[in-house]
């Protein structure tokens, strides 16, 4: 072989195993709503960290927050074609999209954030991610949450009667929004980042929220009634697109599995672990407050059970097992 031969070969060679290499490095890109701050961002970090090291420092995760990359209905759009590699998504998007997960907020399918982390951590629960590849597109790789649903709200809410005509603020879903509409208020939806300042120049009277939120996005500086009501849980999916999954080795499929789901396990846990304290620390401010259970909104809640009763067929199987998690 004359030498000339031979060099083109070795660069042959050498770009092969450069472009190989390239096909394996991937930066990811994950996109989700919440703050900085909001512990799902800070998780996310943590995930990406986490993979980095786990791969050798082959694969790192660019995590876009505060809804850089759009709204969840935009970031679904983006992981459905590949544009987007991954996300942390409110189940609201995907309850308008897959029905059955609307199970996962019927009014007080469970009582607490530690019989909800029990829930989500069930079969029950792991079967509905099952239905995401053919419903959207996407691969669910485990459940995280905030704390429980509470009302907060300008004028005092101390039955469902005061709630006839409230201008109330909701995450864009049909399970909420259906039963605030339940309860005769005026649903209005709005995502998380839009709430401090509607609140604040009065385009709505009330807003459905967790703890958390409340505290880290100071609601309570424009409202000063609070109605502990417990009424829904809030589930997070973290997700993979299908396409982006599609053309990963099964190894990469198993790490970034087994790495998401740790970290959506720390959310669960995490959210756990600070609920107790922040409630203390709501009912610490100075704000009025007033608690509601499944009688206060009992109207409301046969009127939301008949039509959700027929659109997510596992509520069924999802309120057995809350019953077995029941403590
Ligand atoms: C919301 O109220 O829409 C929301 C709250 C969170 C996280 C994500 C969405 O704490």
């Amino acid at each position: 072989m004359n030498r000339l031969k031979t060099l083109t070969l070795a660069v042959a060679a050498t770009a092969l195993a450069a472009s190989s290499l390239n096909a394996q490095a991937r930066d990811f890109r994950l996109g989700l709503i919440t703050p900085p701050q909001h512990m799902w961002s800070t998780e996310a970090e943590a995930f990406a960290e986490t993979l980095h090291e786990r791969s050798g420092g082959e694969h790192s995760v660019s995590v876009f927050p505060a809804q850089q990359l759009g709204n969840e209905a935009q970031m679904v759009q983006q992981l459905q074609t590949g544009a987007l590699d991954m996300a942390f998504l409110t189940i609201a998007e995907i309850s308008n999209r897959i029905p059955d997960f609307g199970a996962l907020y019927a009014p007080y399918l469970v009582d607490d954030v530690d019989h909800a982390a029990r829930l989500l951590r069930s079969d029950a629960a792991g079967e509905l991610l099952d239905l995401m590849p053919a419903g959207v597109g996407l691969v669910g790789m485990g459940y995280g949450m905030v704390g429980m649903r509470q009302v907060l709200s300008r004028d005092p809410i101390e039955s469902m009667d005061d709630m006839r005509g409230q201008r109330l603020r909701i995450t864009p879903f049909e399970p909420i929004r259906d039963f605030y509409t339940a309860t005769g208020a005026a649903p209005a939806p709005l995502p998380l980042l839009e709430v401090y300042d509607a609140l604040a120049n009065g385009q709505v009277d009330a807003i459905d929220m967790d703890f958390d939120s409340i505290l880290i996005l100071k609601f309570y500086e424009q409202a000063d009634n609070l109605l502990i009501s417990n009424h829904m849980m809030f589930p997070m999916v973290g997700v993979v697109s299908g396409r982006v999954w599609r053309e990963l080795s099964a190894e990469d499929q198993a790490l970034i599995e087994s790495t998401m789901a740790e970290h959506l396990e720390n959310v669960l846990s995490g959210f756990q672990a600070m609920d107790a304290a922040q409630e203390e620390e709501i009912r610490g401010l100075d704000l009025n407050i007033v608690e509601a259970d499944a009688e206060f909104f009992s109207e409301a809640i046969a009127e939301w059970e008949a039509t959700w009763a027929e659109k997510a067929p596992m509520l069924e199987a999802l309120r057995e097992e809350a019953e077995r998690l029941r403590q």
